[in-house]
């Protein structure tokens, strides 16, 4: 008999349309309504971004989809079925829909995995707390993968995607170690550092990690996507970056966003938007590497780690 295994594959989420964005806002809040002004200031983000679409929603549509085909396919004869469930942060299917579309499917084992390869308790540990909560009121036993910031195929694949634009740099007219290369990812309250979080220093093990395999010498960590609140953020954010680079004579600068695993508003608006104009003011050429996606080698580095987290049910 086969047994079914549940996925519960996790991610940010993103509104369903621009009427849908107050209620995301809302929730994302915590349940605190934004203000008019902040409502209009994250509407005209999203338009500016593809005309008021959600590219979120259809990649995380794919992300999910590609993970359950790879963790079946090629496995004939094996006594597992991988079931994959979307389970969203912040927009529905919320994660405890996930779980609950699991229990009524009669999954009794389950994976939880979210689509970010860094654990912060802030980011991460909020998608686990969620989904075993509702795990535990649905009697569902579940295994969580709580990150995957060294995983060999992902270095591999970002290490491929940095060269790749290295070589267009090149192309232009730059020489290659003239390009200083930016990792960045979504910034959090300072804060986490006295909780000792591990979040900062996973980031800055997969940019070493990135760099070393890429032959990049010319590199440095900053931050990004600092949320609109009074208390501090962790930074340098990547504007404030690029002004310190344009004064020391920078011209080329490659962002590798490695905290982000999809196109999205935080790519596609403060980098290849709001970074992008800076660059421009500052005569400086900003080229950013290609999100993941679906790219078969990032399904095949999650479909290892929720395979591995699946063993322990054996
Ligand atoms: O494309 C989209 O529709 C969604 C883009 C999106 C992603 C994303 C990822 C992360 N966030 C993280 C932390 C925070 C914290 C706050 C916060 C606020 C926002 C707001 C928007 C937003 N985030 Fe986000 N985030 C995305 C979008 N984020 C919109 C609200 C407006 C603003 O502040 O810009 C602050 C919440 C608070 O008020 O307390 C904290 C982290 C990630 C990366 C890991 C993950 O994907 O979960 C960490 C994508």
């Amino acid at each position: 008999m086969t047994t079914k295994i549940g996925v519960l594959v996790m991610s940010y989420g993103t509104p369903e349309s621009l009427e849908g964005v107050e209620a995301y806002y809302t929730h994302i809040r915590r349940g605190h309504a934004p203000s008019p002004e902040q409502l209009k200031e994250l509407k005209d983000r999203y338009e500016a971004i593809v005309g008021g679409v959600f590219p979120l929603r259809e990649n995380t549509n794919r992300q999910v989809e590609a993970l359950q085909a790879a963790l079946n396919n090629g496995h004939a004869g094996e006594k597992v079925e991988f079931v994959c469930y979307q389970g969203l942060k912040h927009a529905r299917p919320f994660i405890e829909d996930g779980v609950e579309a699991m229990a009524k499917d009669g999954i009794t084992h389950g994976v939880g995995i979210v689509l970010a390869p860094h654990y912060s308790v802030m980011s991460v540990g909020t998608y686990i707390k969620r989904a075993k909560e509702k795990a535990e009121a649905s009697g569902i036993e579940m295994a969580f993968v709580e990150s995957y910031h060294l995983h060999p195929e992902l270095i591999e694949v970002l290490s491929r995607r940095v060269s790749a634009k290295l070589d267009l740099f090149e192309e232009a007219g730059a020489v290659r170690e003239d390009v200083r290369v930016l990792f960045s990812a979504h910034s959090l309250p300072e804060r986490i550092l006295s909780m000792g979080d591990p979040y900062r220093d996973q980031l800055l093990a997969t940019s070493e990690a990135v760099a070393k395999q890429a032959g990049v010498r010319n590199w440095q960590f900053t931050w990004q996507s600092a949320g609109r609140t009074s208390e501090p953020w962790l930074g340098p954010d990547i504007l404030e970056t690029m002004h310190e680079l344009s004064e020391a004579q920078v011209k080329y600068v490659l962002v590798a966003p490695v905290g982000f695993v999809s196109d999205h508003l935080e790519v596609l608006y403060d980098l290849d938007i709001e970074a992008q104009a800076l660059a421009s003011e500052l005569d400086m050429r900003l080229m950013r590497i290609d999100s993941l996606n679906s790219d078969p080698a990032y399904m095949s580095v999650l479909s290892d780690v929720v395979r591995t987290a699946a063993g322990q049910f054996k």
